[in-house]
């Protein structure tokens, strides 16, 4: 059994002969109680530290389909922990046309709080004797096409934790896209989550909203280059300065108000 929070140094019989990345037979080493164990107290540690959403991508599954998942990250990894902590709705709630100083102000300290809990997730996987790797949750890392290390939202997908809306956003079945998200790599072979069920169904909202033009009937029509556009005029609002918005986000509430 692990036993994270007790044990002050890491866990002599994985980590004396390990290198980085692992093997099927090295992480033949977990068995199921560890796995489960693991997982729990990461879950635990997760909504203490405020999240609202937790879930395991397995991501040798989907490097099956896009082999470079992981190239901008170094090492290996076969499982990704995604966590969400929720925006505050009095402020998406003020949004109506452009972001506002207060939503900035929410985007700029959530992203702080998630990256703080993935680096606090990441200790503990690292402590417990595996390698893990806490994603920034919103650092640019290349352009043309602008990406992050991973894209949370994907991995955010695979990890269960909503579908992908026409807004191309992660929508939470629960707080629908007012979440923003964090991954923590590892070589860990947790028990992993899978996709779950979801649709826009007849809602509309945030193509009838979104300033840009840019939503389309599904996500593969979004338009990214009209979004990046007007995300790039509103940089020069007044206390905004970054490439936010927001009124996508307000749109999608979750509960009743998707039409699902
Ligand atoms: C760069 C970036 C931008 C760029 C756009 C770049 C781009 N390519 O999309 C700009 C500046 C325009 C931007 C805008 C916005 N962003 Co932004 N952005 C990022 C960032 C840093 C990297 C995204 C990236 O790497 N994209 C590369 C591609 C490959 O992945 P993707 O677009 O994320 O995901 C697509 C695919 O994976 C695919 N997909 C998902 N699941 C599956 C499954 C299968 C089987 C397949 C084939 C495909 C597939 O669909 C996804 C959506 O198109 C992420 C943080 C991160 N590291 O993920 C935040 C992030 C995506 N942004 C976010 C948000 C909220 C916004 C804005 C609303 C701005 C704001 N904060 O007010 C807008 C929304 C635009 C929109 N409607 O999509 C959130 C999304 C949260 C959520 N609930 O989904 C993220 C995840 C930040 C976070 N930590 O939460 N962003
Ligand atoms: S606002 Fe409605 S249409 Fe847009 S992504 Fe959310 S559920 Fe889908
Ligand atoms: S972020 Fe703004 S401009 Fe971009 S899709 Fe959402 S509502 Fe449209």
């Amino acid at each position: 059994m692990f036993r994270f929070q007790q044990e002050i140094g890491p866990r002599t019989p994985n980590t004396e002969h390990r290198t980085h990345g692992s093997t099927e037979n090295e992480m033949g080493t977990m068995n199921s109680d560890d796995r489960t164990e693991i997982r729990s107290q990461l879950r635990t540690m997760a909504r203490e530290l405020g999240a609202k959403a937790f879930g395991v991508a397995d991501l040798d599954l989907l490097k099956k389909d896009t082999p470079d998942l992981l190239a901008l990250v170094p090492g290996e990894f076969c499982r990704a922990v995604v966590i969400g902590m929720r925006l505050q709705d009095s402020v998406v709630e003020g949004i109506v046309d452009r972001p506002t100083p207060l939503y900035f102000h929410n985007y700029r300290q959530t992203n702080y709080r998630l990256d703080r809990a993935a680096i606090e997730l990441a200790d503990m996987i690292q402590n417990a004797g595996y390698a893990a790797l806490a994603v920034p949750a919103s650092q640019i890392v290349a352009r043309d096409p602008m990406r992050g290390h991973v894209s949370h939202r994907r991995l955010g997908y695979a990890a269960g934790l909503g579908f992908i809306g026409r807004n191309c956003l992660l929508v939470s079945p629960k707080y629908g896209a007012r979440m923003r998200y964090v991954s923590v790599l590892t070589d860990a072979r947790l028990e992993p989550d899978g996709p779950i069920d979801g649709t826009c169904g007849s809602c509309r909202r945030c193509i009838d909203v979104c300033p840009a033009g840019a939503i389309g009937e599904t996500s593969d029509e979004f338009d990214l280059d009209k979004c990046y556009r007007k995300l790039s005029e509103f940089t020069r609002l007044s206390f905004i300065g970054q490439h936010v918005c927001g009124v996508c986000v307000r749109a999608c509430s979750g509960g009743g108000n998707r039409g699902t």
